[in-house]
């Protein structure tokens, strides 16, 4: 293959099991900033279930090996042959044997942040997906399990903490050196993709877990010097989450120590490496000064994630990465069901529904659609998505609805049963759920093999002669790329039918059955349910708790939608129902903007806001969700094609302006009401307090009076916490000019020191709506605090003007467009997956109107055009320009 040759996809359909197994993997590694040797002993043997007679054929990436024996024996040239990508032994006997590879890589130079690396100083690793291979040669595939011992050897100055996966063996000097050394063992087999390392000079905090079973686990965090007063909110996440899973799932852990490593730069959230989690700091570290109640509720969910992940991920992993579903959808379902049940559920849920909307939903609308288990890729690394993590979360939700609390912890049950020890597929998951009840899962397996929301209409009539209502339901499923064609899916639809005093009337079918949990099942494209005893109009409740990820239309009325907003039992959909009111103001006001007209607010969403506000008995965090007003960006979603930014903002600022004026003395009230008493507590009551009080000032200040940006200035003067300061320092940035340089500055004063609170800082001023925002951007990749290597920095900047600022990104001129072009172009050099996530800020641009969509391709298409582009990146620019 030539040099610039694209190796062809990867295919779910061309899977074949490894032809040889590795039983046991025993590392020596001696860190090194420059050169760090690493031995390996693997034992082999072939796979019975594999092609006889095969070759061994180990993976690696940029090593440079350094010696090679079969059974202790140096191999000859002839023996074996190394490429840029493998190690091949040509002729191996068809028997158990071990090989002892030794390798040497650089870490200081792995800007990559994949494999063995080093963040401000510190050793750390990461193998997923495909890690591994940059270490050392070795079948770097889920499928090949292997128990793995890991001696770790270093200066004891430069790294006197050194950790592995599972328990610790034995530590102690290297005699007559200045180096030390540490073995840790894992008796739990496990692919490669979960192995990990630290070494460095770091600070712990350490505390100690009793498992159901009475068996005592050994726990710490590991954090910067000096940082770990900043550790204890992510300790206290992690006990809860330990004994949630014993309680929810029966899952208990099973070593005598888990770690957790917090690093400065890291390419995603966090990584699950057995017994030893290794994650960004920025999901570790908080304390009420630096870290904002959406941080601490980050933080919270994320160690739940990792921690989860023992089971579902480590304990039972992945056949191949076409089932990352397997274990990413079901851990976030489970971290999900960790945080509803630690917070309010119905204000998880909101938030939950809000991220798929605005993250997934327009994935799957876009070029970059895939199913939640694709069928083939380019590059696995760009398959983190958020319909394999979110959307594959709905989908085990759904599976819930359907069978019901028991049923779906009886099919959990199996599937940790019969697979713990197994790299396993979606087919076995769902056979587990179709097993333990009885049912048969087939169609409902579409969920994970076609892309795209489905859609569904849905229009009810009432017969005050029969006292019967009826409602019909069609569903369809839009072509997505690679699949034109599409079958019928199962629905679970959740509904209420609220007679006109506000109570659910009860759901008798036709045929005297009831709707079971109130969910109907919709198979067909097609389908009617007919509900007796109904003796006045019903307004239906459709998708209560958003039962399933569709896109739904129905015939409700402003006034339908106005009583649901007031009267609905199901807390999610009486939040949706005033955001369905401010969408569809939204996309009409959008249009008038952009033929220079206006239309007026309607009195209904005042009314619905209003009483809200009003309603003394809701849950402020759930009144501070209803108060907000849809996004920019699902604005741009609902409107689907010839989108123009501008208008929609100038159209949603005319709302705030609105809301803001029709309320201002409610909103002044609640405001005063919720006054912060005491001090500061993450705790799920306080943040809901803090968060109403901040959406009364937000939408205060959208008015733009004197009044309410004196407020603002007051909150930030006075906050003493950083939900307070930072949100009031948004505020500020964003509706009050004149104060905002000044607000900035202090702030930036304050902090200058502590990165995480500096990325705030950077993302707040990337995301200003007016057109000084690109130079600004510009300008503050120049600033000191600014790294283009570290992702934190780059995802705050370049991330958040992409991602979270419509108007200047898509600039009607073109220059947000090239901006992210000649960001990602630079970047790619040295870190190809941060190049590539950045690039998908562009997955919804053939929806832009004519000119912007011009110049969102151009962009794309310069980036493609780079000579030596990295797989990842130009599998994106690929994807999204056919
Ligand atoms: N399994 C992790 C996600 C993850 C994937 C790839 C990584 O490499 C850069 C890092 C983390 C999770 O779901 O949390
Ligand atoms: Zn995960």
């Amino acid at each position: 293959m030539s040099r610039d040759a694209v190796p062809p996809p990867v295919r779910l359909g061309d899977y074949r099991p490894p032809d040889w197994l590795v039983d046991t993997v025993h590392l020596d590694v001696q860190l090194h900033p420059t050169a760090a040797r690493i031995r390996a002993r693997l034992a082999l043997r072939p796979n019975p279930e594999g092609r006889e007679g095969s070759p061994i054929v180990l993976d690696g990436d940029e090593l440079s090996l350094k010696s090679l024996t079969l059974d202790g024996v140096p191999l000859a040239g002839t023996a074996y042959v190394v490429t840029a990508t493998a190690l091949t032994l040509l002729a191996p006997p068809q028997r158990a044997l071990t090989l002892e590879i030794e390798t040497v890589v650089n870490p200081s130079a792995n800007t990559k942040l994949m494999g063995l690396y080093r963040s401000s100083g510190t050793y750390c690793t990461q193998c997923e997906a495909e890690g591994f291979r940059r270490i050392t040669y070795f079948p770097d595939r889920p499928d090949v399990l292997a128990v793995y011992t890991t001696r770790i050897e270093a200066e004891r100055e430069e790294a006197p903490i050194l950790l592995g996966n599972g328990n610790p063996v034995e530590s102690g000097p290297v005699e007559g050196t200045s180096r030390h050394y540490a073995v840790w063992h894992d008796p739990w087999p496990k692919p490669c993709y979960l192995f990990a390392l630290v070494g460095g000079r770091l600070d712990r905090i350490a505390d100690d877990f009793v498992t159901a079973t009475g068996k005592k686990v050994e726990l710490g965090i590991y954090v910067e010097p000096g940082k770990t007063e900043r550790a204890g909110y992510a300790m206290d996440a992690l006990k809860r989450s330990m004994r949630w899973d014993e309680e929810v799932f029966g899952c208990e852990y099973d070593l005598d120590v888990f770690n957790i490593v917090a690093v400065a730069d890291f390419n995603m959230g966090a990584m699950e490496n057995k017994g030893l989690n290794i994650f960004n700091d920025k999901y570790v570290l908080a304390s009420p000064q630096t870290a904002t109640d959406a941080d601490y509720a980050n933080i919270e969910t994320i160690i739940a994630h990792e921690y989860f992940h023992n089971w579902t991920g480590n304990r039972i992993t992945c056949r191949d990465w076409f089932q990352l579903c397997l274990k990413e959808g079901l851990t976030v379902f489970r971290d999900q069901e960790f945080s509803a049940d630690a917070r309010s559920r119905p204000v998880k849920r909101i938030s939950d529904v809000r991220l798929l909307k605005s993250h997934q939903f327009p994935e799957d609308a876009g070029p970059l659609a895939h199913p939640v288990r694709p069928s083939t890729y380019r590059e696995i690394n760009n398959f983190y998505t958020a319909t394999v993590y979110e959307k594959g979360a709905e989908v085990v939700r759904m599976l819930k609805t359907l069978l019901g609390e028991e049923g779906f912890r009886a099919g959990m049950d199996l599937y940790l049963d019969r697979h713990d020890g197994d790299a396993a597929t979606v087919e076995e998951f769902l056979a587990c759920f179709a097993d333990a009840n009885g049912v048969d899962l087939t169609q409902f397996a579409l969920w994970y093999a076609q892309s795209g929301t489905p859609q569904l209409a849905v229009s009810g009539t009432w017969d005050a002669a029969t006292h019967r209502y009826r409602l019909d339901v069609a569903q369809s499923l839009p072509a997505t790329p690679g699949q034109d064609q599409k079958q019928p899916m199962v629905i679970p639809l959740a509904i209420g039918l609220v007679g006109p005093d506000g109570r659910d009337l009860p759901l008798t079918l036709d045929d005297g059955s009831n709707a079971e949990r109130g969910v109907l099942r919709i198979t067909e494209p097609r389908q009617s349910f007919v509900f007796r005893d109904i003796a006045e109009r019903p307004v239906p409740s459709l998708n209560r708790g958003f039962s399933a990820p569709v896109k739904l239309s129905s015939d409700l009325s402003t006034a339908d939608l106005l009583f649901l907003a007031r009267h609905d039992s199901d807390p999610f959909n009486r939040f949706d129902a005033a955001q369905t009111i401010a969408l569809g103001h939204l996309v009409a006001a959008s249009a008038a903007a952009r033929a220079g007209s206006d239309v007026p607010v309607p009195d209904a969403l005042v009314e619905a806001l209003g009483a809200t506000l009003a309603d003394g008995a809701l849950d402020p965090a759930f009144v501070a969700q209803a108060l907000s007003i849809p996004s920019e960006a699902d604005v741009a979603r609902e409107i689907g094609v010839d989108v123009d930014p501008d208008a929609i903002h100038l159209a949603r600022t005319r709302l705030r302006r609105a809301v803001s004026a029709a309320l201002a003395p409610q909103l002044a009230a609640t405001y005063d009401r919720h006054a912060p008493a005491g001090t500061y507590s993450p705790d799920a009551a306080s943040a809901g307090r803090r968060a109403l009080r901040n959406s009364c000032l937000d939408l205060l200040a959208a008015g733009g009076t004197p009044d309410a940006l004196a407020r603002a200035q007051v909150h930030f003067d006075t906050a003493d916490n950083m939900t307070d300061r930072f949100f009031a320092l948004a505020v500020l940035a964003h509706a009050a000019p004149q104060a905002r340089e000044p607000a900035l500055a202090a702030f930036h004063e304050r902090f200058r020191d502590d990165p995480l609170v500096v990325d705030k800082w950077l993302a707040l001023q990337a995301q200003i709506a007016e057109p000084e925002a690109l130079e600004r951007v510009r300008g503050l990749t120049r600033h000191p605090a600014f790294a283009w290597t570290n992702p934190n920095r780059v995802r705050a900047l370049i991330g958040s003007f992409a991602g979270l600022n419509p108007t200047q990104f898509h600039r009607a001129d073109g220059a947000g467009h090239a901006l992210l072009a000649d960001a990602v172009i630079d970047i790619d050099g040295r870190n190809p997956q941060l190049a590539a996530r950045l690039l998908a800020a562009f997955k919804s641009w053939r929806s832009l109107e004519p000119g912007r969509r011009a110049s969102a391709e151009a962009a794309l298409r310069r980036v493609a055009a780079k000579p030596g582009l990295s797989p990842d990146a130009s599998d994106i620019v690929g994807r999204s320009l056919e």
